[in-house]
């Protein structure tokens, strides 16, 4: 199977890394959004989002002519859509899943779409995502054939090939991880095992394209269903006075047990957002990974709670005193260590509460941005480096487990709320 061009739909944090990978091996790569800002940045051979090692690499495809970014498709061999889903309220329903932008894609390529081209769906994709993409796109093109109605013999191959790699180390992981093959029929299998093979070194298993938008989501929702376990652990062990950090170090020691690390709450666009897609289509069945979600959405706000006891045992403890007199520091913003992203994050979702709630300073320290977000400066807080935070607060919350938090020396008296144990 040839692919001469190949077309990546969606230039965000998977698109833009799987457009500049793939022309990193000599192939040429039209990049489509519609985000002309986006377009012109990667034209100029710059990134418009932060991801280690990718600024090189597409710097390097750029100058080289394999990558170009456009607003408009254009024909190619192979189109991957990287397009989010976010949700959508409906009856009542406040996480159901919104395709709009799947089939915004779809109506977009349609037009260029020739007899012999493979379309991939990476986007992360409720089950029947891609049949319903499919769909969409014969709508568009009644003069071509597609797998639903022809199958093994359509002029257009499909399938759903979901990215699983982790924010920071996405370009090792593009090339190393395995992927997970789901074509509608065993050619469009075949077709997307070929334009894998381009650049991925881990094994490329095939399947149905429902069975691989189920494991991606499946994915998600294990990982999920265990932080959950560790959060609540933390809340149990901190009304019976035990320190859930000894008791998970000493319970994984048994063969079999391997807890993760309880945390302020579960951020990012993946984890907090897949397992929704499985509850909103089964909501009857999906019953602990909808209590899952819940016990990792409501940690948030316990710890809000743990920072005003805090703050009340500052106050008993000085009496001369008043909450206004209390200066507060949050330890780091971001959604987890070691990055600069603060989208979905527990961490900025509670240092907003308290700022709110809080009539005294607030210090931000969060070594990863040079600006404080809007909503957070208007209300007064400011960003600070972290000797200046320690000097000056009352009352520290570790948010973020960052490197540069890690050896930090608290001075006594400092009281403190270590929602990842690493000050403990
Ligand atoms: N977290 C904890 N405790 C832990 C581990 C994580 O509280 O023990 C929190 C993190 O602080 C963060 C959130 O969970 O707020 C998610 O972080 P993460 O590093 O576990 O995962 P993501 O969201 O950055 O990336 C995930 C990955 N999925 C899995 O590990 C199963 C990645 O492989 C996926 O490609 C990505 O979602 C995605 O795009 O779906």
């Amino acid at each position: 199977m040839n692919f001469d061009t190949i077309s990546v739909i969606g230039l965000g944090y998977i698109g833009l890394p799987t457009a500049a990978v793939i022309a990193s091996r000599r192939k040429k790569v039209i990049g489509v959004d519609i985000n002309q800002y986006a377009v012109d940045t990667i034209n100029r051979g710059d990134i418009h989002i932060v991801e280690p090692e990718l600024d090189m690499i597409v710097h390097a495809a750029v100058k080289e002519g394999y990558l170009r970014a456009t607003i408009e498709p254009e024909p190619a061999d192979a189109f991957l859509i990287a397009v989010p889903t976010p949700f959508k309220a409906e009856n009542g329903n406040q996480h159901v899943p919104d395709l709009t932008y799947i089939k915004a894609a779809s109506k977009a390529i349609a037009p260029v779409l020739k007899q012999g081209d493979l379309v991939i769906l990476e986007s992360t994709s409720p089950v029947g995502a891609t049949e319903q993409m499919a769909a969409w796109l014969a709508e568009a093109r009644p003069d071509l054939s597609f797998p639903q109605t022809r199958g093994e013999d359509s002029d257009i191959r499909v399938a759903h090939c979901p990215e699983r790699v982790l924010p920071g180390h996405v370009v090792r992981e593009l090339v190393a991880n395995d992927r997970v093959i789901g074509g509608m029929t065993a050619k469009c299998s075949k077709a997307a095992t070929a334009l894998y093979g381009i650049f991925v070194q881990g094994e490329c298993i095939t399947t149905t394209a429902r069975t691989a938008e189920m494991a991606k989501l499946t994915e998600n929702s294990f990982r999920d269903v265990n932080i959950a376990f560790a959060n609540e652990l933390s809340i149990i062990c901190d009304k019976l006075d035990i320190n859930v950090w000894e008791l998970i170090r000493l319970a994984n020691r048994h063969p079999r047990v391997n807890i993760l690390q309880p945390g302020p709450g579960v951020g990012g666009h993946c984890i907090a957002v897949d397992p929704w897609f499985i509850v909103s289509e089964t909501p009857d069945e999906a019953r602990l990974i909808r209590t899952a979600r819940e016990v990792n959405d409501g940690k948030p706000q316990w710890v809000v709670d743990k920072v005003n006891e805090a703050v009340g045992k500052f106050l008993s403890a000085n009496p001369d005193k008043t909450a206004k007199d209390v200066t507060i520091a949050c330890f780091g913003l971001a959604f987890k260590p070691d990055i600069d992203d603060l989208r979905e994050s527990p961490a900025l979702s509670i240092a907003t509460k308290l700022v709110h709630d809080s009539p005294g300073k607030m210090l931000m320290v969060e070594p990863h941005i040079i600006g404080l977000p809007t909503q957070l400066q208007k209300q007064g807080a400011r960003l600070a480096l972290i000797e200046e935070a320690l000097g000056q607060a009352d009352v520290a919350v570790l948010l973020v487990d960052h490197r540069e938090f890690k050896s930090i020396n608290l001075a006594k008296g400092l009281v403190v709320v270590d929602t990842r144990g690493i000050w403990e």
